[in-house]
């Protein structure tokens, strides 16, 4: 039975990669940046994803890549690119506790669409990359993400919207990317662990002007998927194991930190306190209001 599935959407996942998926016109075209634009993302202390082995020994043999969500209850396989409630507000409201609806998490039929979620954050992606002095996005770059998402998320059953959170918070979208290192190497868009696609490489120094598309899949594929050294958002998400909204939660910090603080609190334990209560805004419409948490500095 699994066999069979899997079998059906690596077929499936094939065919999407292998034939360009038609982003909407709307997907590539600047949008006016407003002037004082300045809204918060960018990975700044460095991401843990989880890994069986240790950061600073050698590997000893390679993870699963390919991950996949396993809870029918949070797996997203039909593409459905009005699957919300449209724009949502652009707003900051901080999070405390362990994710659940119950402790005042946004539910899922409070997030936004796809489209609308896209459209607003594409300020921030022809713009993101001035953050690291090299040439912004171009409309073709910014395409090839939504397509990337797109083919990702049939192939992964992680929710569209939860890789474009994250690659929001991670990058701002920008495609050349440093890639940091914070005692793991985080490259490309969604600053992955250790994964392959990246297009401003800290190993040749080589930054590619056009990204090309391939390697925006890659840098998909490696933080949703997961990488030979560490766990994707699919992996976070099974890892978490609620099989309720809280999962998209906990799993940005598992994504982020490598685990989740022992008092179940995710704004407790390593890395950056605010990022899981910034992906819950992402998900609800914030985009560039004031960043209402202060745990981070
Ligand atoms: C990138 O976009 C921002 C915002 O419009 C702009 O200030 C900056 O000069 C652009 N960077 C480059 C290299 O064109
Ligand atoms: C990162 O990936 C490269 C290439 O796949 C591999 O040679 C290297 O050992 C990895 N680094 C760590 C710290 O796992
Ligand atoms: C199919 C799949 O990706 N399963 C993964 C779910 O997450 C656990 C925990 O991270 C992994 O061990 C599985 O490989």
């Amino acid at each position: 039975m699994r066999s069979s599935v899997v079998l059906a959407l690596s077929c499936l996942a094939t065919f999407a990669i292998a034939e360009p998926l038609p982003y909407p016109p709307q997907a590539t075209s600047k949008p006016t940046i407003p002037a004082n634009f300045h809204p918060t993302f960018g990975n700044k202390k460095g991401n843990f994803q989880p890994t069986s082995t240790k950061v600073s020994k050698r590997r000893i043999s390679e993870r699963d890549t390919g991950g996949w969500v396993e809870n029918g209850n949070v797996a997203v396989w039909n593409i459905n690119d009005e699957d919300g409630v449209g724009a949502g507000n652009d707003q900051y409201t901080m999070y405390w506790g362990d994710g659940s609806v119950d402790q005042g998490w946004p539910a899922r039929d409070q997030w936004v669409s796809f489209t609308e979620m896209f459209n607003a954050n594409k300020a921030i992606m022809f713009s993101s990359c001035s953050t690291w002095g090299v040439d912004n996005d171009s409309g073709p770059e910014v395409g090839a993400i939504w397509n990337a998402i797109e083919a990702v998320a049939a192939q992964t059953g992680v929710d569209h919207r939860f890789i474009l959170a994250t690659i929001i918070q991670e990058s701002g979208g920008c495609v050349r990317v440093p890639t940091t290192n914070y005692g793991v190497r985080n490259p490309g868009l969604m600053q992955d662990h250790n994964g392959s696609g990246t297009c401003n490489s800290d190993i040749t120094g080589e930054v590619d002007n056009p990204c090309p598309d391939s390697t925006i899949t890659q840098m998909v594929t490696d933080g949703t998927g997961g990488t030979p050294d560490g766990d994707g958002l699919a992996q976070c998400i099974n890892q978490s194991g609620w099989g309720t909204e809280a999962d998209f939660y906990r799993a940005a910090r598992l994504y982020n930190s490598g685990s989740i603080d022992g008092s179940g609190n995710l704004q407790d334990g390593i890395a950056t306190h605010c990022y899981s209560s910034d992906i819950a805004n992402r998900l609800t419409g914030w985009v560039s209001a004031e960043h209402g948490c202060y745990l981070d500095g």
